[in-house]
């Protein structure tokens, strides 16, 4: 496996920091992402996702949230525009149509799904829907989007997951902590945590996406069989929230056009090193929250 810093950057994926900007660039340059997170209890995810993707260098972000959650979220992130999707008059997705959702998604340059989204019954089929109806855009699937995609698989009959569904033409990425990797996978998070590469490996190339499996040294692994791995980030790091602000990076990373596996690998290390400077500015680990690492990247 590859190590995730400059050198690999460098001359293997061909980026270096910072991202540069062209002089005569406009917002429209740098992509439009769409982030599709947070439900009444679980607004922050939402919040947390679509201000790292805003801070990743997206040239527009707007945050699709259940209607009833539009009004009291206004001005909470004036950058981003909002959407409200018809929901069941609560802040919960489940009366969401994904019709509605995919056609927000339409002609956007990246779709994150998944933060604070919730579960409901029958939201394997409804996650199916907005990915193939939005076949065509870049997708970052976290958090309830995985149990989600997991539990697709068991009703397909187990293990198979989303190798049954017709093939995306835009690429996916999937960023399970090693709890949501166990459910995907029908695994024990021990299991997981055995042969982290390995395991990450064979699971980018059966299924066809980038996958990066979190927690301490995350892995990064294409379809191809390429993996890496990260040594930026801290245990401070561990805290609620921090993997929204991984989402929505990635998602930002690639509406500006990065590849999956260059807007996966970067997003990864920028979050760990963002963390890191985060926890030195404050000399602590412990009191670490998921904001500061938005305001550190
Ligand atoms: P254990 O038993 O605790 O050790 P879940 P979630 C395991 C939203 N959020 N290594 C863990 O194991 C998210 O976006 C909203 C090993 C447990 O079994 C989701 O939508 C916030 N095991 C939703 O909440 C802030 C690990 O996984 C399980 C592990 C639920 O997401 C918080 C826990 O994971 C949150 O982001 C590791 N490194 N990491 C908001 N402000 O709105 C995890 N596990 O059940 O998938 O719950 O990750 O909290
Ligand atoms: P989540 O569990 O989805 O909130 O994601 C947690 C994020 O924090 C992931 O990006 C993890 O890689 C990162 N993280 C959590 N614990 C550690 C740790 N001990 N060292 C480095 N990064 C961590
Ligand atoms: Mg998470």
């Amino acid at each position: 496996a590859f190590a995730l810093g400059e050198r690999t950057f460098r001359e293997k994926l061909g980026l270096a920091w910072p991202l540069r900007r062209q002089a005569d660039a406009h917002k429209g340059t740098y992509g439009h992402a769409l982030v599709a997170a947070g439900s009444r209890a679980m607004s922050g995810a939402g919040l947390l996702a679509a201000k790292a993707a805003l801070r990743a260098g997206s040239g527009l972000v707007s945050w699709a949230l259940p209607e009833a959650l539009a009004l009291p979220m206004a001005g909470r992130l004036p950058e981003a525009m909002l959407h409200g999707v018809p929901d069941d008059g609560r802040g919960d997705w489940r009366a969401a149509p994904p019709e509605a959702l995919a056609a927000l998604a339409a002609g956007k340059q990246a779709l994150v799904i998944g933060p604070g989204l919730g579960r409901w019954e029958g939201d394997g089929a409804w996650l199916r829907a907005v990915w193939e109806a939005a076949d065509g855009v870049p997708l970052v699937a976290d958090a309830d989007a995985l149990n989600m995609l997991a539990a697709a698989g068991e009703q397909g009959g187990g293990g198979e997951l989303f190798a049954a569904w017709p093939r995306r033409k835009a690429p996916v990425v999937l960023t399970p902590h090693p709890g949501e990797m166990a459910r995907l996978c029908g695994l024990s998070v021990r299991e997981v945590q055995r042969d982290r590469i390995g395991l990450a490996q064979r699971f980018a190339e059966r299924h066809g996406v980038t996958l990066a499996l979190k927690g301490a040294r995350t892995v990064v692994a294409t379809p191809d069989g390429t993996a890496y791995v990260n040594a930026t980030g801290n245990p401070g790091m561990a805290t609620g929230g921090s993997g929204d602000v991984l989402a929505g990076i990635i998602g930002g990373l690639l509406a500006q056009g990065l590849t999956a596996e260059q807007a996966a690998a970067a997003g990864v290390y920028l979050h760990g090193e963002a963390g890191d400077r985060a926890a030195a500015a404050r000399a602590t680990e412990a009191g670490l929250i998921a904001g500061d690492i938005i305001e550190a990247l």
